[in-house]
């Protein structure tokens, strides 16, 4: 079991950061939409770039299209945390631009020669701001990269500092970066071997044991899988592999992504319409883990609700953003329709379900109590495990019959230590909703 020893710096930066800014699984962040995540990790810290949907209003982007008017960074340090450092850059900030064109989409950031060098596309080409820190201030070129003409720009620093940038235009496009990293230093060319019909947008690539990754969305059957193809140096030549994520079953047409190293582990960042399920161009950054074989393959990714962040046993804990459920009896709905961002409730409708949430840690233990925040329109009887659905016996609790939210208290019989796999299961009932669980 992972060992993870700073939880009082956890509360602390909680309470820094509000409840909004702070969630463990997936998608990311709750108070806004965020896209094509692309993660960096700078000073130690993991930076995401995303891009920005916002909903069309009058006289403010097309109706029924993307509209991203600027850009947001968010860190962290555990990947539980994301703090927002707020916009980095408006479109408005842009002195080539010229116009209010709302198609700030997806950016990527790099660090070379002391400065934090931000590449956004915008009006079909891709401009460069920079900055001395990784969450800015960043300040605009005066002119987008002369010769690139395209959208999603990514920038590849090689191990010998060369920088090269990658970019789209229905394929994909990679030219050689001057020392100066604003200006081509190299005939664009466009990537051979690829998939010729269906590669629109979102190149991304890094190197790893010498093998260097060229991966990319690729829109088959009308939705947007990530696949990736090898090459032994940076253009090329690559040749395609496999597929890295299939299709979301949630239709969303869009999968933009990037693929970090962090302390040790491979992460996939990646997005899905959790928030606005009725409108994919309102999009929600997500994380999971990436493995890679042993040859050097990487390991098709099942996107999950529960991500990558450890849960704090004194934090709500967010079952409904499940590591696995029983196949009966659970089911996740919106605890408000109206408002999503307050997020989801499991809803348990039989005798013997279950939800399996991973790794929440529970510290150094002496927990007291655990508290539901439940209804229920049948009343019930839950129990709380670990590590298994047969697991020790955490807790158990009776839900009243009462159909507005309530906080439900019930002693912790044994105090667990450590990180451990949770699993909540219907003893009685046949509704009993679940929006979050606390230890104290
Ligand atoms: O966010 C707008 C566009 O949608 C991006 O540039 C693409 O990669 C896709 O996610």
């Amino acid at each position: 079991m992972e060992s993870f020893n700073c939880r009082v710096g956890m509360l602390a930066l909680c309470a820094l950061l509000g409840a909004d800014g702070a969630v463990a699984q997936n998608p990311l962040v709750m108070d806004q939409f965020t896209a094509d995540p692309t993660a960096r990790v700078f000073e130690g810290i993991v930076y995401v770039y995303p891009s920005h949907d916002i909903p069309a209003s009058p006289g403010r982007g097309r109706a029924n299209w993307f509209v991203m008017e600027d850009y947001h960074v968010f860190s962290s340090e555990n990947l539980t945390d994301w703090k927002d450092h707020g916009v980095i850059l408006n479109q408005t900030d842009v002195p080539w631009l010229g116009r209010e064109s709302f198609d700030m989409w997806a950016p990527d950031c790099v660090f070379k020669n002391g400065k934090y060098y931000f590449y956004f596309p915008a009006g079909g080409r891709i401009g460069v701001a920079v900055a001395d820190r990784p969450f800015g201030p960043f300040k605009p070129e005066p002119q987008a990269v002369d010769g690139a003409r395209g959208i999603d720009p990514c920038v590849l620093i090689d191990k010998d500092g060369t920088a090269y940038l990658y970019y789209s235009m229905n394929a994909i496009f990679v030219a050689r970066l001057k020392d100066n990293m604003v200006e081509l230093d190299s005939p664009v060319q466009r990537i051979e071997n690829l998939p010729t019909k269906g590669l629109v947008e979102g190149p991304f690539v890094f190197e790893r044991n010498g093998i260097y990754y060229l991966t990319y969305p690729h829109e088959v059957d009308g939705a947007e899988r990530l696949e990736y193809a090898t090459g032994s140096s940076p253009m090329g030549p690559f040749e395609p592999k496999g597929v890295i994520m299939d299709r979301s079953a949630s239709g969303c047409w869009t999968n933009h992504h990037s693929i970090v190293e962090y302390r040790g582990r491979w992460y996939l960042f990646y997005h899905d319409k959790d928030l606005s399920p009725e409108f994919d161009k309102n999009r929600s950054m997500r994380a999971d883990f990436l493995y890679f074989e042993e040859d050097g393959a990487i390991r098709k990714v099942i996107p999950t609700h529960r991500g990558v962040g450890i849960s704090d046993a004194l934090r709500e804990i967010q079952i409904d953003r499940y590591s696995a459920v029983s196949p009966e009896g659970m089911s996740v709905a919106f605890v408000n329709p109206d408002r999503k961002r307050d997020g989801w409730k499991a809803v348990l409708t039989a005798p013997g379900a279950w939800v399996q949430y991973d790794r929440v840690d529970f510290g150094a233990g002496s927990l007291r109590n655990v508290v539901f925040r439940t209804s229920s329109s049948t009343g019930g009887r839950v129990e709380i495990r670990m590590d298994g659905v047969d697991g020790p016996l955490i807790a158990e609790a009776g839900i009243a019959n009462r159909a507005d939210w309530s906080a439900v208290r019930a002693p912790v019989s044994e105090s667990p230590t450590g990180v451990h796999n949770l699993f909540v299961l219907l003893k009685e009932g046949k509704n009993v909703e679940i929006d979050w669980i606390r230890f104290e």
